[in-house]
């Protein structure tokens, strides 16, 4: 089912079958043995975020105490990031619109207390293309507003195998993740939430 929550911003729920949920997640696992997860830390003080994450494609998101940034190489390691797995590009090519491939594929990992706070995602050199996110594993409940930081927001829970789409209007506007519904999925043995998140960086 496709429904537009807000101008720009479209929920196509239930997107991914289990089987194709379970095939996902089992490629994500081969991409995190070869880019572990890591926690980030914020921009000038350090303090280390709830959620881990890791990335695929030739550009993965990062920060640390300098900043936020796109970068070829994981930042413990230093190893280049894993191809983005063929099945989750497929993903960005039937619903993206864009005319051209994702260049980064972040892996966000939230366990049972994690959340991610209001923010945008402005770290791109070009907006033109959505951001297309896929969710795994446990609920969310998802926080979505306006362009600028004071605008109201609305709550929706984004369930495993869902998609959201965020274009238009809606590429800049503010989000968040304020908490996770522990035991809602079984698709990851040990519970906790996947969030796939693909983005274009560059212009084409
Ligand atoms: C709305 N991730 O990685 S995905 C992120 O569930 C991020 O892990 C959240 O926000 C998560 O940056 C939310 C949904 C999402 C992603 C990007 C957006 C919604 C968005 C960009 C613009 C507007
Ligand atoms: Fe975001």
């Amino acid at each position: 089912m496709v429904n537009e929550l807000a101008d720009g911003l479209v929920l196509a729920s239930g997107y991914l079958s289990p089987a194709e949920q379970a095939d996902l997640v089992a490629e994500i696992r081969q991409v995190v043995a070869a880019a572990p997860l890591y926690r980030p830390v914020m921009p000038r003080f350090g303090r280390p975020f709830s959620v881990q994450m890791s990335n695929c494609g030739p550009l993965g998101w990062v920060s640390d105490k300098s900043g936020y940034r796109y970068q070829a190489t994981h930042p413990v390691s230093g190893a280049p990031w894993p191809d983005i797995p063929e099945r989750v590009a497929k993903i960005w090519q039937d619903l993206s619109g864009y005319g051209g491939p994702a260049e980064c594929c972040l892996i966000n990992f939230y366990d049972d207390d994690a959340k991610m706070g209001l923010h945008r995602d402005e770290n791109e050199e070009v907006f033109d293309a959505p951001v297309v996110s896929v969710s795994l594993g446990d609920e969310a409940l998802f926080r979505f507003g306006g362009p600028e930081r004071k605008d109201p927001t609305k709550s929706f829970r984004l369930m495993s195998g869902d998609v959201l789409i965020m274009g238009g209007a809606s590429r800049l506007s503010y989000h968040g993740v304020d908490r996770i519904y522990p035991g809602t999925s079984s698709l990851l043995k040990d519970g906790g939430r996947l969030n796939l998140t693909l983005r274009r960086v560059r212009k084409v």
